[in-house]
């Protein structure tokens, strides 16, 4: 017995220390734990976030930007901006109204001051949004610049923290890109964009190519400022696109269960003539790559580069490869596009918290 007792007590002894040595273990890679997440907490950071639409022609800019405020909720970006590439006079206002909804009315909204009046885009909802939603922004030629908003928001961010993404035409990036220092910032457009953005997402046009001359798009609007962003653009750039990939995610019927207060029904409404029903989500998509990045659910293509023609048409060529450029037109192999689709319906439906 005592034998045993001696020598159960000793395996009690080593039971303890065991439990000691494994708790103290345990504490190491409780600690170890914490600090392999230090990182991904810090990389989960909300996105630094600048939002560029032209907000004119199509509806999938409202519900891009509902998406926008939508994640904003849920900290997943910080809104820095909602910049307007329309010169459409009631696209910027309507912009402000939409933010102002989301109880963000103080965005930074500008438009391109600069350049020709290129051909109008329209609007089917810009002016009845602007009419019937409160918002505060001056209307017509008291509008603010875009390209100090621009060079302000960039100048005050940490370096290399940025996400740009455009739903809209280039122009404001190919002024941003021609800015020269000012008592904003020394750096010219550039050095801050090289400094300050992390990576630009460019929805526009179908790849691998689209040929065709005919004037649509966010490519072919103001074809000149196309090639002069994309060119120049110092950072990374995903374009996203593709008609067929846009339509097969097709979303927005479900806004019709929205109060006939909100806004991003009424886009729906007064572009389908009356009625809410499904449209194809680009810039949903767009802003889905900018927050969440580029990978599953979506196919990454890294391999080559954007070739952007004069009148805006381009063509995506495999060689040389341009560490820069790549592009975002499917789904990752077994995704369903409903699963997506879903995801970014349900964001279009967030409505803000009562204050
Ligand atoms: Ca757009």
């Amino acid at each position: 017995m005592k034998s045993r007792f001696v020598a159960t007590s000793a395996s009690v002894g080593r039971k303890i220390r065991r439990a000691l040595f494994a708790r103290s273990l345990g504490l190491c890679v409780c600690a170890a734990l914490v600090l392999s997440l230090a990182p991904a907490l810090s990389a989960a950071e909300p996105v630094k976030l600048i939002f560029d639409t032209d907000m004119d022609s199509d509806c999938d800019d409202a519900a891009a930007l509902a998406v926008v405020h939508a994640l904003a909720d849920a900290g997943e970006i910080e809104i820095l901006a909602t910049p307007v590439s329309s010169k459409y006079e009631w696209s910027a206002v309507c912009v402000d109204a939409i933010n102002t909804y989301f109880g963000r009315g103080d965005l930074p909204v500008g438009i391109p001051k600069q350049g020709p009046k290129f051909p109008q885009q329209r609007s089917r909802y810009a002016r009845q949004i602007a009419q019937e939603f409160p918002h505060d922004l001056p209307y017509g030629e008291k509008l603010p610049d875009a390209t100090p908003i621009y060079r302000r928001v960039l100048a005050g961010q940490k370096d290399n923290s940025v996400v740009i993404v455009t739903v809209g035409d280039l122009t404001n990036l190919r002024y941003l890109l021609e800015s020269k220092g000012d008592d904003i910032s020394d750096l010219d457009g550039p050095a801050l964009v090289k400094r300050k953005v992390k990576q630009w997402v460019c929805m526009g046009t179908r790849y691998p190519h689209d040929l065709d001359p005919g004037h649509w798009g966010n490519f072919k609007v103001d074809p000149e400022s196309t090639v002069k962003a994309i060119a120049g653009w110092p950072t990374l750039i995903t374009f996203t696109g593709g008609q067929e990939f846009a339509e097969k995610l097709a979303t927005g019927k479900a806004l019709a269960g929205l109060p006939a207060t909100n806004p991003v029904r009424r886009v729906y409404e007064l572009y389908f003539g009356g009625q809410v029903k499904p449209r194809h989500s680009a810039d949903q998509i767009a802003v889905m790559v900018a927050a969440r990045g580029p990978g599953k659910p979506w196919k990454l293509v890294t391999e080559g580069y954007n070739h952007v023609f004069p009148n805006g048409t381009h063509q995506w060529h495999e060689k040389p490869n341009n560490p820069l450029h790549q592009y975002v037109s499917a789904l990752a192999d077994g995704v369903e596009y409903r699963d997506v689709a879903d995801t970014m319906e349900k964001l279009m439906l967030h409505q803000p918290e009562k204050k």
